[in-house]
């Protein structure tokens, strides 16, 4: 496929970017962190989401360049905002392929050691569907990764197959309820029924609680009323470029 053999230059070249998505308390509104969303501004084909090239950079076996790159990426930033002070965490999207390589918890240490960030501001997302395809051949390097402080999130929770038994074993820290169930809840008993339950059920495992797509005040109250702990989706704001973070940030933290 031709995109892949342009991808390693596209990286080189500055036409990956990264682009950042706030998550804030519930009900405070206080920014904790940002998960980093990967754009692809190819020269012909215009701006590629990662859904248009994520799959065919895992069957390629660049998975590793991608995350090295978004993870480099995201860590700089924080850096950055701890030397003015600001503690805020950047979540980056796994591969589930990243979960076969042994070697991947060494470049997550040797990541965080050359940035100087500490473990407990790198969230590493995975999703549902890709850790419980086989649980068992994920958990030594999740177990790995978890020992080095970072947190570990389960993504897209709730579209799966998997049973809350195997979520107990994994040595998870947060749980993203997908943003179907979010976008529903205000229209459809059932999705606020899911909603309510991935709640407790993450509280009663003792996990941080993430709600993604929350696009109106409605949601983000009857969220914040049932104790979900933080949200992430376009009311808040929608992904941004690194400079419009940045303006974002500042005007939120003037403002406080
Ligand atoms: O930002 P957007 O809605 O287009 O993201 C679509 C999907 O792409 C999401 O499921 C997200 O998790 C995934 N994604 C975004 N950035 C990355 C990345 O850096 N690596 C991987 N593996 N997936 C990503
Ligand atoms: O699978 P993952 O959760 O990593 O995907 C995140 C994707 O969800 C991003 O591509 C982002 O653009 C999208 N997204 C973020 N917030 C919202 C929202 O409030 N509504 C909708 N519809 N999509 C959102
Ligand atoms: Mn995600
Ligand atoms: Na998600």
């Amino acid at each position: 496929f031709q995109l892949v053999t342009q991808f390693r230059q596209a990286l080189e070249t500055g036409q990956v970017k990264v682009h950042y998505q706030p998550k804030v308390a519930l009900p405070s509104r206080q920014v904790l962190g940002v998960e980093a969303l990967v754009r692809w501004r190819h020269p012909e084909f215009g701006r590629l989401d990662p859904d248009e090239f994520v799959p065919a950079v895992e069957a390629a076996g660049l998975v590793d360049a991608l995350t090295g790159f978004v993870m480099d990426q995201s860590l700089i930033r924080v850096r950055k905002w701890l030397d003015r002070g600001l503690r805020i965490a950047a979540a980056v999207n796994l591969s589930v392929r990243s979960l076969d390589d042994p070697n991947f918890p060494d470049r997550v240490a040797e990541a965080l050691e050359r940035h100087q960030v500490p473990p407990e501001l790198l969230t590493l997302e995975l999703t549902e569907s890709g850790v419980m395809a086989d649980p068992q051949r994920a958990l030594p390097v999740l177990r790995r990764l978890h020992t080095l402080g970072v947190t570990l999130a389960v993504d897209d929770f709730g579209t799966g197959y998997s049973s809350l038994a195997y979520l107990r074993q994994l040595p998870v820290d947060e749980v993203k309820i997908d943003k179907s169930f979010v976008l529903g809840m205000g229209t459809d008993l059932g999705d606020l029924a899911v909603v309510r339950s991935i709640v407790e059920l993450g509280h009663s495992l003792g996990l941080i609680v993430v709600a993604e797509g929350v696009e109106d005040d409605a949601a983000r109250d009857q969220l914040a009323a049932m104790g979900c702990d933080v949200a992430q989706g376009y009311l808040i704001s929608r992904p941004l470029s690194e400079s419009r973070l940045e303006a974002w940030l500042q005007a939120r933290t003037t403002q406080a």
